[in-house]
C-alpha cells in the first residue's frame, strides 16, 4: 500500500490531498483559506472511478470509414502508439487536402488550474506548431459584455478593474442594487486558482457596515442570507425594461445628474428621446415597465428615489448578458448609473460580476506568472465562441460580428481538450446534428463524459492531481504549488506528452517541446515568473523553496484610479478610449453597424422567448440554468459533493409551490422538463424562493440520453442544455443566450430509466472491425 500527501490547487481553492494506492482518500483545505469551498471533496474516490478513461479508444465506425454513428457506436481500445499515429496522420491528411483552416481548435473550456498543463495553452501551442487552426473569440461567461463594453467605455479591462472594491463599498456605498443577485455559490470559483476565499466575507462586512442590499432576480436565494437583502422579483430577461423605467422616473423627477451626463457622456439627448418615447411613441415609465417585468409600479418609483438620492452602486451579474439581447442589460445599467448622481464618486456607479467569480472586486493583484508561449497562428478564420453549431452546420455561410462580416470555414477535424461542449453549449440536440458533420473529432479527457462518448478518438489524460505544476489565480494573492499526489493509471500521460508524441510524428516535435520534458517546462516557467516578479520589484523563492513551502503570498496590488472619478473630475484631461473620449451612452459606431437587434443605445427589445411572448402559451415557465453549487460546470460530477446536491441521482429543479400544485407535483417527484428542442428528467424541489412561473435547473449534470440514436432523446440526468436556445445575443457579440428559454414541466410517472452517465461506453475487440482495419488506416 502506498500513501502520499501533498498540495493541490484548483479553480475552487487549494487543498492538502492524501491518496492511497493512487486514489484520493482525504481532502483538507489549506490553512490560509478563510472560507474554504466544499467542492474539493469531489476528488475523493474520483481518480479510479469507473468513468475514468483508461486506454486510448477509437470509435468503431470511424475506423471503418464512417462519419455517422458518433455517440452511439462502441469503441475499440488501441495502444498509445497506434492512437498517436492515427491522430498525426489524420491531422496531416486534413491540412494537406483542406488546409489548416479546416481544423477547429477553438476548444473552449476551463480545464484545470496549473500554469504549464493549462489545456488551452497546450492545444493552441500544438496546433500552431502544426500549421494553425480556426479559433474562437470571447467566452461563454461574458461574450456580450466583452464586445459591447469597449464601445461604451473604451478599455474594458481597465474599466472593470477600476470599479469599487468591496472595501470601498463598505466605506462609502449606501445602496447596492444587484441585478441578478449576488449568488454565494458562484464566488467559490476563480480562474487559475484562489488561495483564500474572502469574497462572501467581504460582502457580509459591507452589510454590517450598513450597506443596504437590493437584489433584482427571479430567485430570492441568490444571495447570502446575512446580507438581509430586499428582493425584487423580476421576470427573467426583462431587466432592461426595469432599468429604463428607473431612468425615466429619475428624469421625470428632475434628478438626473445632468452635469455628468452633459460633460462626460455622449448621447444624453438620445437617452431622453428613448425614455420619453419620442421616436416610438412608447413612454418608458413605471407603468409600462410594470406590465413587462411584473414589478409593481410603487416598487419601481421607490427604488428610483433611493437610487438618485443616495450613494448607489448598480451591479449586474454576468448571467444578465447570457441571454438574447444581452448587450442591452449592460448598456441600460450603465445609462442608469450615469444618471444616478453616483457615477465617479466613491462607492458609486456601475460594476459587474461582483459575485460571479471569486476575485471580482476583492482581489486585484498583478500577476508575475509567465505563460507557455503559444507560437503564431497563421490561419485567420474564427468564430464567436458560442457559434460552434452554426459553424459546423453552415460551412460557407456568412455571419456578423462586431461590425465585421465573415464566412464559416468548412471544418473537417475538431480537436478539443479541456472543455466540454456537451456541458456548455445550448440546444444539445441541435449540437448533436452539428457534431455529425466533421470527418473526425479528437478529444483528450480524463473521464467518459458525453464529450468523450461523442468523439472518434479519445485520449486518456492525467488529471491535475497526477502531475506537477503551479497555480496563480487571476488577480489572486496566493501562488500555489501543485504536487503530484497520485500516479496516473498505467499508460496514461499528460496532454503535453500526447502532443509531444503527435508533434514528433508530424515533424514539428522540436518546435513544440523545445527539447524539454514537462517538469523541465514547469521549472522554466517558474524561473521566468521569478524574473518577471523581480522586474516588478518582488522576490519569489526558488522552485525548491516554493515546493517546500507550498504557497507564497505575493502582494502586488494593482492600483487603478476609478475610471469615472477621473472622467468626472476632468473629461478633457482624462478621456476614455472611446471615439469621443467620453462615456458613450450613444455609440455612433454601433449605430453605424445597422443591426436591428443591437441599436446604438440602450433599448428594451423583446427576447425571442420570454414570459410575455406567444410561445408562453405552450411553454408557460421560464427556465434559468444557473451555475451548480457542488462543482465547477461538469467537472467531477461523479464526485461526492456534486452527488450530494442531487436527488435520486438527478439534478434538482426548483419550482414555486403554486406552479407545482397546478401540475400535481410534490417535493421529490421526478419531473420531465420539455419544450420543442428537447426534454430532461430532474427531481422537483418545491421552493417559495422562486418567482412564480420561473424554474431553475443548474448546469453540470453529464448529458445522458435514453436512446442516443434518436433525434431528440430524453436526457435522464437533468442537463438544462437539452432545452436551452442556441441563438447569438445579437449580431454585435453573438454571445450565448442560455438564460432565454421557455419550458413546461410535468410529473414523470413512467419507469425511471437507469442512469448511465458515469458508465464507460461499450468496447469491442479490434478483430470485429470490417472494411478498413485500424492498422491500415493508421499507416495511410
Ligand atoms: N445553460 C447554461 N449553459 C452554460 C452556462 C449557463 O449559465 N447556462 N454557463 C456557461 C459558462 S459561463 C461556461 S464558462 C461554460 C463552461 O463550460 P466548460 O468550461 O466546457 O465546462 P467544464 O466542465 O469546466 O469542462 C472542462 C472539461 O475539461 C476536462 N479537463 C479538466 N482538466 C483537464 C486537463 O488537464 N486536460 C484535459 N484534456 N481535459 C481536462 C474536464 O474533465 C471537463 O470535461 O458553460 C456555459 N454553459
Ligand atoms: N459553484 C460554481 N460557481 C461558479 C461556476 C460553477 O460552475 N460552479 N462557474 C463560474 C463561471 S465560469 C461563471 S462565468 C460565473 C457565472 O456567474 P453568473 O453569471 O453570475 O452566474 P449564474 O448562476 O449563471 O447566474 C446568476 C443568477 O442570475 C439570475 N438570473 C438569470 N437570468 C436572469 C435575468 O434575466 N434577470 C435577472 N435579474 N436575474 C437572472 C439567476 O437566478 C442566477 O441565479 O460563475 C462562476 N462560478
Ligand atoms: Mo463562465
Amino acid at each position: 500500500m502506498s500513501t502520499r500527501t501533498g498540495r493541490t490547487a484548483s479553480h475552487w481553492g487549494s487543498y492538502i490531498v492524501s491518496s492511497t494506492d493512487d486514489e484520493v482518500t482525504h481532502v483538507r483545505p489549506v490553512p490560509e483559506d478563510l472560507d474554504p469551498s466544499p467542492i474539493g471533496q469531489n476528488y475523493r474516490g474520483s481518480l479510479q472511478h469507473r468513468s475514468r478513461v483508461t486506454r486510448p479508444a477509437v470509435r468503431r465506425g470511424w475506423l471503418e470509414g464512417r462519419r455517422h454513428g458518433r455517440g452511439t457506436e462502441p469503441f475499440v481500445e488501441v495502444s498509445h502508439e497506434d492512437a498517436v499515429a492515427l491522430i498525426a496522420d489524420e491531422i496531416d491528411r486534413v491540412r494537406r487536402d483542406h488546409g489548416n483552416e479546416a481544423i477547429f481548435g477553438g476548444s473552449y473550456g476551463w480545464g484545470s488550474a496549473g500554469r504549464f498543463h493549462h489545456a488551452q495553452s497546450q492545444v493552441h501551442r500544438f496546433l500552431n506548431a502544426a500549421g494553425g487552426y480556426t479559433r474562437s473569440f470571447n467566452t461563454y461567461s461574458h461574450a456580450a459584455d466583452e464586445v459591447v463594453l469597449p464601445h461604451l467605455v473604451g478599455d474594458r479591462e481597465w474599466f472593470l478593474r477600476s470599479v469599487p472594491a468591496w472595501s470601498e463599498i463598505a466605506e462609502h456605498t449606501e445602496e447596492l442594487i444587484a441585478f441578478g443577485g449576488l449568488p454565494r455559490r458562484s464566488a467559490q470559483i476563480n480562474p487559475g486558482g484562489v488561495g483564500s476565499h474572502v469574497n462572501v466575507l467581504s460582502q457580509i462586512e459591507a452589510a454590517r457596515a450598513g450597506v443596504r442590499f437590493t437584489i433584482v432576480t427571479p430567485v430570492r436565494s441568490d444571495t447570502d442570507a446575512e446580507l438581509n437583502a430586499d428582493w425584487i422579483a423580476v421576470r427573467p430577461n426583462t431587466d432592461v425594461a426595469l432599468m429604463l423605467a428607473l431612468a425615466h422616473t429619475i428624469l421625470q423627477r428632475g434628478k438626473a445628474d445632468v452635469d455628468f451626463l452633459e460633460r462626460c457622456c455622449v448621447g444624453w439627448d438620445v437617452v431622453q428621446r428613448e425614455l420619453r418615447g419620442e421616436d416610438d411613441g412608447v413612454v418608458k415609465d413605471a407603468a409600462w415597465a410594470s406590465e413587462i417585468t411584473g414589478v409593481p409600479v410603487t416598487r419601481i418609483l421607490e427604488l428610483a428615489e433611493r437610487i438618485c438620492s443616495r450613494r448607489t452602486l448598480v451591479t449586474v451579474t454576468w448571467s444578465l448578458q447570457r441571454q438574447h439581447h444581452g448587450e442591452q442589460a449592460y448598456w441600460a445599467a450603465i445609462t442608469l448609473a450615469a444618471m444616478s448622481g453616483s457615477m465617479g464618486k466613491p462607492g458609486g456607479g456601475f460594476g459587474s460580476g461582483y459575485s460571479s467569480m471569486h476575485n471580482a472586486h476583492v482581489n486585484d493583484r498583478l500577476s508575475p506568472a509567465a505563460a507557455l508561449p503559444q507560437g503564431r497562428n497563421p490561419v485567420s478564420t474564427y468564430i464567436p465562441v458560442a457559434r460552434i453549431s452554426d459553424l459546423l452546420l453552415n460551412p460557407g455561410a456568412s455571419f456578423d460580428y462586431d461590425g465585421k462580416r465573415s464566412i464559416y470555414p468548412d471544418i473537417r477535424l475538431v480537436y478539443w481538450i479541456g472543455g466540454n461542449p456537451f456541458h456548455h453549449h445550448q440546444d444539445l440536440n441541435r449540437m448533436r446534428q452539428a457534431w455529425a458533420r466533421p470527418d473526425t473529432i479528437i478529444v483528450h479527457e480524463p473521464f467518459w463524459n458525453a464529450h468523450a462518448k461523442h468523439a472518434d478518438i479519445v485520449m486518456p489524460v492525467a488529471t491535475s492531481l497526477e502531475r506537477t505544476d503551479f497555480a496563480i489565480g487571476m488577480g489572486d494573492r496566493w501562488l500555489g504549488w501543485m504536487d503530484r499526489v497520485a500516479e496516473a493509471p498505467q499508460g496514461i500521460v499528460t496532454d503535453y506528452e500526447i502532443f509531444a508524441a503527435v508533434a514528433e510524428r508530424l515533424g514539428c516535435g522540436a518546435e513544440f517541446t523545445e527539447g524539454r520534458h514537462a517538469d523541465a517546462w514547469v521549472a522554466e516557467l517558474w524561473s521566468r515568473s521569478r524574473e518577471k516578479a523581480a522586474g516588478m520589484g518582488f522576490d519569489l523563492p526558488t522552485l525548491g523553496e516554493f515546493r517546500e513551502r507550498g504557497s507564497v503570498a505575493l502582494d502586488m496590488p494593482r492600483r487603478v484610479p476609478s475610471a469615472f472619478s477621473e472622467l468626472r473630475a476632468d473629461p478633457v484631461a482624462h478621456p476614455l478610449k472611446t471615439p469621443s473620449g467620453r462615456l458613450e451612452l450613444y455609440s455612433a459606431t454601433v449605430a453605424g453597424f445597422g443591426y436591428d437587434d443591437c441599436p446604438g443605445w440602450a433599448r428594451w427589445m423583446e427576447p425571442v422567448e420570454w414570459l410575455g411572448s406567444p410561445l408562453a402559451e405552450r411553454f408557460p415557465l421560464h427556465l434559468v440554468s444557473p451555475q451548480p453549487d457542488g462543482k465547477l460546470h461538469s467537472q467531477f460530477d461523479h464526485g461526492s459533493e456534486s452527488s450530494s446536491h442531487k436527488r435520486a441521482g438527478r439534478a434538482v429543479m426548483r419550482i414555486h409551490p403554486h406552479d407545482a400544485a397546478q401540475r400535481d407535483i410534490s417535493d421529490g417527484d421526478i419531473v420531465r422538463l420539455f419544450n420543442d428542442r428537447g426534454a430532461t428528467l430532474a427531481s422537483a424541489s418545491i421552493d417559495d424562493s422562486m418567482q412564480p412561473r420561473v424554474v431553475a435547473l443548474p448546469t453540470g449534470a453529464w448529458y445522458d440520453p435514453v436512446d442516443a440514436a434518436a433525434p431528440q432523446p430524453l436526457d435522464k440526468h437533468g442537463n438544462p442544455n437539452v432545452l436551452t436556445l442556441d441563438v447569438g445575443t445579437s449580431r454585435l457579440a453573438q454571445g450565448p443566450s442560455a438564460h432565454t428559454c421557455l419550458v413546461d414541466v410535468e410529473r414523470y410517472d413512467g419507469e425511471l430509466p437507469t442512469l448511465t452517465a458515469f458508465d464507460p461506453p461499450e468496447f469491442v475487440p479490434a478483430s470485429t472491425i470490417s472494411t478498413t482495419s485500424y492498422e491500415g488506416r493508421g499507416q495511410k
